[in-house]
């Protein structure tokens, strides 16, 4: 950290809120959002710019993100979690986004990958261990799911684990694994000797495990990333979920994640529709604020409307998830529309900061380049759209 410049840069962000959506939110969903935003404000804003230049995962901030509420807000209080609901969880996922895509993914891994299927399906010591430790930030958690051959189709994963005794002995090797070179566990989804899925929980520490870290990326350079490796590596029994088997208990995680990335996306693209919206006023060519002319208005006009159109996705989505009724193809549809709807914002907004909009000045590139892998990531675009074409017709499209 003794590296990373702080900048004295004020950030001036403003929501838009252009449908009144405050009326809609609760006082204490209220508070809970401007406490993230004003934490962001403090303790990401001043630091994220360097970070990702430098390509520095700021391990100090965990504890930090902790102190705030911002792992497993969903889950409940006796855990030592935060015991709010969806729509909570949703606006803490879209101020920490706002802030970086990378931070967003570091929170979303932790609560909706790590900790919730510890709390869905671990055994009541494991979520004792665990999840406070978690939650507070004093742990840090992966998942790890992708392997080098088998990422759209997590199904066909060769990483195992062979009885031995009161322990399994795990082999293979999982990749792109956010988190992974500072975890202190991971969950692991790999196949018994029955070809079925099963998750188990590694620790750093046991032998054969590693989790050296991806360099070169140009996208994500606030967030680690990196491998799992499991050369024979001897886990206790006891670290098995007993309350899963199959590729639904991976998918079921997925589906909180990707909930919580609908509303990230939505803080990405507000901080490039705030930034173009008052970069346009500001700039001046042509002897008047470029925000004068009828074609960067266009610009301004429908990021707007699509970051409204989004909010009010997100806000009836949380609504399901709070009743228990949203389906995984209703969230498919908010984290592809969303993503989407932020990259292209980015893009246009880096159009309206000209030559200025390529620099570290401004959020923007960081943003868009953040966007890239968050459309890959749970899920590409093209797997979600399949989801839904799935269910509209029935039809399988996948194979
Ligand atoms: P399929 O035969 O359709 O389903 C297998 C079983 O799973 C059930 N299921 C679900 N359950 C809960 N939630 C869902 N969303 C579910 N989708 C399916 C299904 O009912 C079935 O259950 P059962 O009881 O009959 O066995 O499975 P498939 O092999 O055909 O695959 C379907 C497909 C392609 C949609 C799925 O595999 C998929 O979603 N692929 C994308 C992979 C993915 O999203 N990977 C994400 C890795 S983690 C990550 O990216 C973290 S980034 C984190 C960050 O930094 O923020
Ligand atoms: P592939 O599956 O090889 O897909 C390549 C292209 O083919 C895509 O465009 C895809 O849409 C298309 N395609 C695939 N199948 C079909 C089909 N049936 N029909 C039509 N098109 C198809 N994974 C984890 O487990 N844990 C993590 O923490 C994690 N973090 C990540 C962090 C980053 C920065 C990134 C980039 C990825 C991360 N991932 C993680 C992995 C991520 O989930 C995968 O990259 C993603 O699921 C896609 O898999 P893939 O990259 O192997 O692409």
């Amino acid at each position: 950290m003794e590296n990373i410049k702080r900048s004295n840069k004020q950030d001036n962000f403003q929501a838009p809120d252009f449908y009144q959506l405050d009326d809609l939110f609760s006082d204490e969903h209220k508070l809970i959002r401007d406490s993230i935003r004003q934490w962001v404000k403090q303790e990401v804003s001043p630091i994220i710019e360097d970070c990702c230049q430098q390509n520095y995962f700021p391990q100090h901030i965990v504890k930090s993100m902790g102190e705030v509420g911002l792992f497993g807000p969903q889950l409940p209080a006796e855990y030592g979690c935060g015991g709010l609901d969806y729509i909570a969880y949703g606006l803490m996922m879209q101020e920490l986004e706002r802030g970086d895509s990378g931070m967003r993914s570091t929170a979303s891994v932790q609560g909706s990958l790590v900790m919730y299927p510890i709390y869905k399906f671990g055994s009541e010591e494991q979520k004792h261990k665990y999840l406070p430790k978690l939650a507070k930030g004093e742990m840090l958690g992966c998942f790890g799911l992708t392997e080098p051959d088998h990422g759209s189709d997590p199904s066909s994963m060769v990483t195992n684990f062979k009885d031995d005794g009161d322990h399994v002995i795990l082999n293979g090797a999982k990749m792109w694994i956010s988190n992974s070179p500072f975890a202190d566990i991971a969950v692991v989804w790999a196949k018994n000797e029955q070809g079925i899925i099963q998750g188990i929980i590694v620790e750093r520490g046991m032998e054969g495990f590693s989790t050296p870290e991806t360099h070169g990326k140009w996208s994500l350079r606030a967030s680690a990333t990196g491998e799992l490796v499991f050369d024979n590596v001897r886990v206790p029994k006891a670290n098995i979920f007993p309350g899963v088997t199959g590729l639904k208990g991976p998918l079921t995680c997925l589906n909180s994640a990707r909930y919580g990335i609908s509303w990230g996306a939505i803080g990405a693209a507000m901080d490039c529709f705030d930034s173009a919206k008052r970069y346009s006023m500001e700039r001046q060519q042509f002897g008047r604020p470029i925000g004068g002319f009828q074609l960067q208005q266009k610009k301004l006009a429908e990021m707007l409307t699509e970051i409204t159109k989004a909010q009010l996705v997100c806000w009836r989505l949380g609504h399901l998830m709070n009743e228990g009724k949203a389906t995984p193809a209703q969230i498919s549809l908010a984290k592809r529309n969303n993503v989407d709807m932020a990259l292209h914002i980015a893009r246009e907004a880096r159009q309206i900061h000209g030559g200025m909009g390529i620099t570290g000045e401004y959020p923007i590139m960081r943003h868009m380049m953040n966007l890239e892998s968050v459309i890959t990531y749970e899920g590409t675009h093209d797997i979600h759209l399949l989801i839904l074409g799935m269910e509209i017709t029935g039809e399988n499209a996948f194979v």
